[in-house]
């Protein structure tokens, strides 16, 4: 249990109001997203198709094409990200699942600190990162324990504290994953999730919340808002898919957890 006495503007996580797109709506503005693909293809794809199944109207991968498969609306590009971000219709970018940890990783990761897009940084981005102090424009980073405590060191207090600590030290929202994920934001608000289900603690349900958080971005979430109702729909998802889930399962769930935010 966790002992959130004294704490101030600790929140749990609520179901978010997410509404169906209106008349108006086309597939540009109910978000576009672009994810990097890198070394590890299969974690960019379970992103991207988690952003798909999330709500956002167009999907950009970028990388070599890697017959992997997916759904055929995701469109791949293999360009320079920075040419693919310089398009005014992006609404978020996501780079880390499955990037790899090399020279061109890191490049890709300038690129898009560089663009001024809204950014969502997971996984290998955060390994790259270490050693960054305060970052630009408020991304949400998703770190699980190990590359939290890889990026920010061994900081005092609870998950909570550590999150806020984190969450002030580089400007971004930090989303500190576990059995019992906390949001933190630069400002101070905190959030916590309900606890989730342990069959969640398989390979690639990171890459699927970072996906959801890129899509809630894209369709002009506050990145602390994003991170919320991104971390909201996994946990519906994985209680809808109950015992033995893969990463797959979540994202076929989502529609089910998108109704209950309509
Ligand atoms: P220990 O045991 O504590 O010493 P990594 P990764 C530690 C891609 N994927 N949860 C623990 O060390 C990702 O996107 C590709 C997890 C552990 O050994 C990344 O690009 C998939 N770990 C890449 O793989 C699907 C915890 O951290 C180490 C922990 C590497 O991602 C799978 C892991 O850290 C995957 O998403 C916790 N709560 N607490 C695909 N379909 O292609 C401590 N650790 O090796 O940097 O990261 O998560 O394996
Ligand atoms: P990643 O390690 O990046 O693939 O992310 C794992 C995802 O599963 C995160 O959303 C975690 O919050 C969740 N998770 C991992 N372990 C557990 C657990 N024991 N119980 C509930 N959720 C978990
Ligand atoms: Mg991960």
């Amino acid at each position: 249990d966790i002992d959130i006495s004294g704490v101030s503007k600790l929140v749990e996580i609520g179901r978010p109001h997410l509404p169906a797109p209106g008349p108006a709506d086309h597939k540009y503005t109910r978000g576009h997203v672009v994810v990097a693909e890198g070394a590890m293809p299969g974690a960019a794809l379970l992103s991207a198709m988690a952003a798909q199944r999330g709500g956002a109207g167009y999907i950009t991968l970028v990388g070599k094409a890697t017959g992997l498969g997916g759904p055929a609306a995701i469109v791949r590009r293999d360009a320079p990200l920075g040419d693919v971000l310089a398009d005014d219709r992006v609404g978020a970018a996501l780079v880390g699942p499955g990037l790899g940890r090399d020279a061109v990783a890191r490049s890709l990761l300038d690129v898009a600190l560089g663009a001024g897009r809204p950014l969502v940084l997971d996984a290998d981005a955060l390994v790259l990162l270490v050693g960054s102090g305060a970052l630009p424009g408020m991304p949400v980073l998703t770190p699980h324990e190990g590359e939290f405590a890889r990026l920010f060191g061994a900081l005092p207090g609870s998950r909570i504290d550590r999150a806020r600590t984190a969450a002030e030290r580089s400007r971004a929202v930090v989303v500190l994953k576990g059995p019992d994920t906390v949001v933190a934001a630069p400002d101070g608000r905190a959030a916590i999730a309900a606890p989730a289900p342990g069959w969640l603690a398989t390979a690639g349900t990171g890459d699927v919340l970072a996906g959801l958080i890129a899509a809630n971005r894209a369709r002009g979430l506050h990145p602390f808002d994003a991170a919320c109702a991104g971390v909201w729909l996994h946990g519906c998802a994985a209680g809808l898919a109950g015992p033995g889930l893969i990463a797959d399962d979540l994202i076929a769930h989502l529609p089910r957890a998108l109704e209950a935010c309509l």
